[in-house]
């Protein structure tokens, strides 16, 4: 009953000094150490190699050892293995923080402010309540949900798109395609927490971002494949787009050169929004594990034909 880890070095090592004091008895190995292929009953991966799946003829469970499964190559993955995502308090926390950090400095004019010190130029702007400003959140799921109730604390007005219908205390909901447009024509400030299927690729887009209000503001903490790069820089010249400030980009890292980089209205991070914590995922898994041998439902089980 061999649980494999394919990962980097760092969490390999982490894993390796934890389960020793929480799950002693569970055989671990590191990929590319995989011992008996027989013997590998659970996998945890970001990435996993092309034709590791062929090589473990009696794996059980597949988890994602983060947030998102986009990076999988679904229809790659035997079709009767369970997929279960990283589900764990610590990657909900450092995403809150991003996206508060991200809707504030947008908020409070950090990113014209950057520009003015660069001049040496004092420019005071006028402060806004949060009260006038309204948040939309693409996504309320585990990150989506955490984040606009957070931001809904500071006095934002704040509203949560997804696919089926929510009901959230303090948060305007809207649901599916036919809510889209609504949702958007009352975002100044537009946040993705979205994941990348088909459906939601390219979504930041020209057609979208037409539906927002002018000089509407973007956070993309999703994934890069969910941004239409060109239609933002189009977006941002025309003045549609105020500001935009990115976590997430196609490719990673942006090409060096890429007019992103040096846009004045736009703030790049390099992927780093939130990431598991090694202490509570290794706990997220020895519940699955726990879980599967015992029969019951898994937790953060992905629906394959949706795609999250
Ligand atoms: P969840 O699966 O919990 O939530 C996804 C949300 O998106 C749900 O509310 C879902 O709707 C909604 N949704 C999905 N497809 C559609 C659609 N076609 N139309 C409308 N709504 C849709 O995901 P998480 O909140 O855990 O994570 C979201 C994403 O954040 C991850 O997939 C990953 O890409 C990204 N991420 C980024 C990180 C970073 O560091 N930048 C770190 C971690 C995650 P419904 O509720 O109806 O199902
Ligand atoms: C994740 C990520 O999906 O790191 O966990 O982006």
């Amino acid at each position: 009953m061999t649980l494999l880890l394919k990962s980097d070095a760092e969490r390999g090592e982490e894993w390796t000094r934890l389960l020793a004091k929480k799950a002693p008895k569970l055989p671990f190995r590191i990929w590319p150490d995989i011992g008996d292929p027989a013997e590998v009953r659970y996998l945890a991966a970001w990435i996993p190699p092309d034709g590791l799946f062929e090589q473990l003829p009696n794996l059980e469970l597949l988890i994602s050892v983060g947030a998102g499964v986009d990076q999988l190559k679904l229809a790659d993955i035997p079709k009767h293995l369970p997929i279960v995502r990283m589900i764990e308090p610590g990657l909900v926390d450092s995403m809150v923080e991003y996206v508060t950090m991200s809707v504030l400095a947008l908020h409070r004019d950090l990113v014209p402010y950057i520009a003015a010190q660069r001049e040496q130029a004092w420019k005071p702007l006028r402060i806004r309540p949060a009260s006038e400003r309204r948040v939309g959140v693409l996504g309320l799921g585990m990150l989506g949900k955490a984040c606009a109730l957070k931001l809904a604390e500071f006095g934002f007005g704040v509203a949560g798109w997804s696919r089926s219908r929510h009901e959230v205390a303090g948060i305007a909901t809207f649901a599916g395609d036919d809510e889209l447009p609504a949702f958007l024509a009352r975002s100044d400030i537009l946040i993705c927490l979205l994941p990348l299927t088909d459906e939601t690729r390219g979504l930041l887009g020209a057609e979208l971002f037409a539906r927002l209000p002018q000089g509407a503001m973007i956070v993309n903490a999703g994934r890069g494949g969910h941004l239409d790069q060109g239609a933002l820089l189009t977006a941002l010249d025309s003045g549609q787009v105020a500001a935009a400030v990115l976590d997430v980009c196609e490719p990673e890292p942006l090409p060096s050169g890429h007019p992103l980089w040096n846009h004045p209205a736009v703030l790049i991070t390099p992927h780093i929004a939130s990431r598991s914590r090694s202490e509570a995922s290794l706990d997220a898994v020895i519940e699955n594990l726990r879980r599967h041998r015992a029969g019951e439902p898994l937790i953060g089980l992905i629906n394959r034909d949706r795609g999250y």
